[in-house]
């Protein structure tokens, strides 16, 4: 209903934030042969980067930069009033230390082991109001249950386990799925049904998350509000309250070689003209491999929000 939605339709406006696995690659792999791969959070795929040497890099990644204060900071100085961040992305890899398995920022990398940065993050949100949700995915390149029909039921299981980890663990206000399609993907068989009952069991956990529409397969039914991506549409989608999510440059993952910034000038205009048909708006940054927002992401926020307390 529109009440659940009511304090997220209010705030309007969030940070979407994806950091990974990938963000130790910076948007570059140089393979055996010494030619390099460009992409972003889809690089281990988009790359066809062994499993083995994913994991290899993965191992090294040492986000020790990444200020929670700042993050906060930089969504406040910009009006954002809540923040999405990608607990586990395609690739499988969690965020926070899952003890579900080891494909963790705890326990798979060169991190301080003692810091979990879901644990910080939320902290500082709490502080200063803003609310906190995560990103994930359902689609998994690395568990190998995912892809086998006949041991999907066990992928699933941990998915489910990981999901009530952090409902658990970090009491986040909304849970944005995605990685639930299949139509180029014949790996991925994620059913209508399994939607509903994924919605039903993380609401069952805590009976006010907020649930995007790729908790199932975009219907106006799934979920509480839907998720056009990158794009402003002019019309509500069937009355359902809509979320559009954007990046700042032509990536959502860091790519030390897209320089291609939207101005702060496009980036309001997106911000209004989002809000002027009732929907949110998502501005996603994404941290480098030590967990530094780029600079070019902060003054783009910031002019943001100079414009909107002066206006
Ligand atoms: C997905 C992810 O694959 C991507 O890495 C990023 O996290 C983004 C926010 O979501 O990408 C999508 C999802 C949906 C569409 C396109 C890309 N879509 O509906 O067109």
């Amino acid at each position: 209903t529109s009440d659940r939605t009511e304090w997220w339709r209010q705030d309007r406006f969030g940070m979407f934030i994806h950091f990974g696995a990938y963000s130790n690659l910076e948007g570059e792999y140089t393979r055996q042969d010494g030619t390099v791969c460009q992409d972003a959070e889809w690089i281990m795929r988009q790359c066809d980067i062994p499993k083995d040497a994913y994991e290899k890099q993965a191992a090294t990644f040492d986000p020790s930069g990444f200020d929670a204060k700042k993050v906060v900071k930089a969504a406040k100085d910009a009006g954002q009033r809540y923040i999405v961040i990608t607990s586990k992305h395609h690739d499988g890899y969690a965020m926070w230390p899952t003890k579900v398995n080891k494909w963790n920022l705890r326990d798979h990398s060169s991190f301080d082991k003692r810091r979990d940065i879901m644990r910080e993050l939320k902290k500082e949100a709490d502080k200063a109001g803003i609310k906190l949700g995560f990103y994930y995915s359902i689609w998994d390149w690395h568990d190998p249950d995912f892809a086998d029909p006949a041991t999907f039921p066990k992928y699933k299981k941990r998915m489910y386990a990981q999901l009530k980890e952090l409902v658990g663990e970090y009491d986040p206000a909304l849970l944005w799925f995605d990685g639930e399609w299949d139509a180029e993907n014949p790996t991925n068989r994620w059913s209508p049904k399994d939607g509903a009952e994924l919605e039903r069991y993380v609401k069952g956990l805590k009976p006010s998350l907020l649930v995007n529409n790729r908790v199932g397969k975009r219907r106006v039914a799934d979920g509480d509000f839907g998720t056009p991506e990158q794009e402003i549409p002019g019309q509500p989608v069937d009355g359902q309250p809509w979320e559009s999510c954007m990046t700042l440059n032509g990536h959502w993952g860091f790519a030390r070689y897209d320089h291609e910034w939207k101005s702060a000038a496009e980036l309001t205009r997106n911000l209004l003209s989002t809000a002027s048909r009732s929907g949110n708006y998502l501005l996603n940054i994404g941290p480098d491999k030590k967990g530094r927002v780029p600079d070019e992401s902060v003054r783009r926020l910031r002019a943001m929000g100079d414009w909107l307390r002066a206006n």
